[in-house]
């Protein structure tokens, strides 16, 4: 099946079956304008789209997946150091969405313009399902991120498993206001909605009061998004009226869990997910929905649970393992990484989440933490701790630096940088040098001074005896 089929085919003529950020679309202006864009991008190697919360970058999405041509989304707040290496390595020859033609130049490529107003029928057959929709940059514990390639069939087999398990379907409106550069906002938020054929609404922001008022029958949230709808009453009782409240990207705690069903009515739907696997595991629409339970593998998946020590683990609800999994929605591999492809693949073909959980004898999931302290999970971002390290080694007055995940209420964790200092510096100084280098979400929260860090006998920061402070 095509990749976009209720795209071209079964939508109607809503003018505004797309809304993002306040601004209608109808289906027809998206197709024709994303016709344009493809019949732009032809034969190029990627395209790069600087991904802000805009029509335009859906229109240049759409636009490159029509062609056939991989699409690199951006992040639009991405400093110069991680900007220039995902272009770098991704060898997009195209950025689209940019703030015009210095924005690409400064960046060693060609600006490519989208244009809402312009209708154009591509007529180019449908890219073969081999063919790489995404290259999605993604962290990892050390080095700076790596592209994760996710094949055309990786992205429909997951979304047809999705559309199954949420009875997701064109009656829906989906709603929320994820960013446009990752699996969760953009596969799932995006491309989901376009598939299936039902509405989007995106908010701009995931804020309590935007969700409010989206209208929305279906909700995307990562946890905080979900506990500050919690800690706003009325906003959370306006999704009363919704069909289903979905959380991912991270671990829902308990209370957010239960206060949501409290206040909606709505006990929520989680599912989990990486950007290597696309989503695996989801509870059902039509099934139990269980505070701290991830639920059952999604069709086609196959999940298993494997010891330190290699050998499986059983499915008892309490023995804990590494969760591996396997299926059509895997990528293809990380793009010019060989060694660190070959890190995540298990000799029979699973990949290593590198997540620990459980099994229940009823085939639930609970997820119990990371194997690594080095990724840390903050509002639902995934940040490598090496990355942000690296980042703090390059100012001045950094001598050595350690990047920790601390618990945090609103953020599940905050980045902490525990920093030797070389000169005159405050934290505030050194978390915006981050904020301009990288992301802003990868900026330190809080900075603290350290005379020297604890190190074991090899020489290996003992981040655990950070944490404890
Ligand atoms: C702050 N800002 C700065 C700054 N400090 N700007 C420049 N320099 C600095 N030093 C600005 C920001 O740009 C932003 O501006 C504003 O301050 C707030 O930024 P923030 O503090 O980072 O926002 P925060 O409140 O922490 O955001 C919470 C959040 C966000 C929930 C909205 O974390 C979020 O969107 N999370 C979603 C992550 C996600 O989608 N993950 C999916 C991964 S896929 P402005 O102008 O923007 O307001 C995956 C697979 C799966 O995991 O399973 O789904
Ligand atoms: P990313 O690489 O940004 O796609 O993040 C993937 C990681 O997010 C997973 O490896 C998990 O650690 C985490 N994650 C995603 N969904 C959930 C969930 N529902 N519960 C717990 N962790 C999750």
């Amino acid at each position: 099946m095509d990749l976009l089929t209720a795209l071209q085919g079964s939508y109607g003529d809503a003018p505004d079956a797309l809304r993002i950020d306040g601004r209608p679309l109808s289906r027809e202006q998206l197709l024709g304008a994303a016709g344009a864009v493809a019949a732009r991008v032809g034969g190029a190697q990627a395209l790069a789209v600087l991904a802000r919360p805009t029509a335009e970058t859906v229109v240049a999405v759409v636009g490159g997946l029509l062609a056939g041509v991989p699409v690199v989304p951006v992040p639009p707040d991405a400093g110069p150091v991680e900007r220039d290496h995902i272009l770098r390595d991704s060898g997009a020859q195209l950025l689209a969405g940019g703030d015009g033609v210095a924005d690409a130049a400064s960046a060693g490529v060609e600006a490519l313009p989208v244009d809402l107003a312009e209708r154009h029928d591509a007529g180019l057959p449908e890219p073969a399902a081999e063919r790489p929709a995404f290259v999605l940059y993604t962290s990892g514990t050390t080095g700076p991120p790596k592209g994760a390639v996710l094949s055309r069939r990786a992205v429909a087999a997951d979304l047809d498993a999705l559309a199954a398990a949420w009875d997701w379907t064109a009656e829906d409106t989906l709603a929320h206001g994820l960013p446009l550069f990752h699996v969760h906002g953009l596969v799932l938020g995006v491309l989901g909605a376009l598939r299936t054929g039902s509405r989007l609404v995106h908010t701009g922001r995931p804020t309590p009061e935007a969700y409010a008022k989206a209208g929305g029958s279906l909700y995307f949230g990562v946890p905080t998004v979900w506990s500050r709808v919690v800690a706003d009453e009325p906003a959370a009782q306006a999704l009363a009226g919704a069909r289903l409240l979905v959380s991912g990207s991270a671990p829902l705690p308990v209370p957010v869990f239960e206060r949501l069903a409290a206040l909606t009515g709505h006990r929520p739907i989680e599912r989990y997910g990486m950007t290597e696997t696309l989503i695996t595991v989801s509870t059902r629409a039509d099934g139990e929905r269980r505070p701290g339970s991830v639920g059952l593998p999604l069709a086609g998946i196959a999940t298993r649970l494997v010891g330190e020590d290699g050998e499986p683990v059983p499915s008892d609800g309490e023995s804990v393992g590494e969760l591996q999994v396997s299926g059509p929605t895997l990528f293809d591999g990380y793009l010019n990484r060989p060694a660190a492809d070959a890190e995540v693949r298990t000799a029979d073909g699973w990949f290593r989440t590198g997540d620990v959980a459980t099994i229940g004898p009823d085939g639930f999931h609970r997820i119990v933490g990371r194997a690594s302290v080095d990724l840390i999970k903050s509002g639902g971002f995934k940040i490598g701790a090496g990355e942000v390290e690296a980042a703090l080694r390059d100012h001045p007055a950094v001598a050595d630096a350690a990047v920790v995940g601390a618990p945090d209420a609103d953020l599940g964790q905050r980045v902490v940088a525990f920093v030797v200092a070389a000169g005159e510096v405050t934290g505030d100084q050194l978390s915006a040098f981050v904020a301009e280098r990288l992301s802003v979400h990868k900026r330190p929260r809080e900075v603290v001074l350290v005379g020297e860090l604890p190190r074991n006998a090899m020489g290996k920061v003992l981040k655990k005896r950070l944490l404890e402070g």
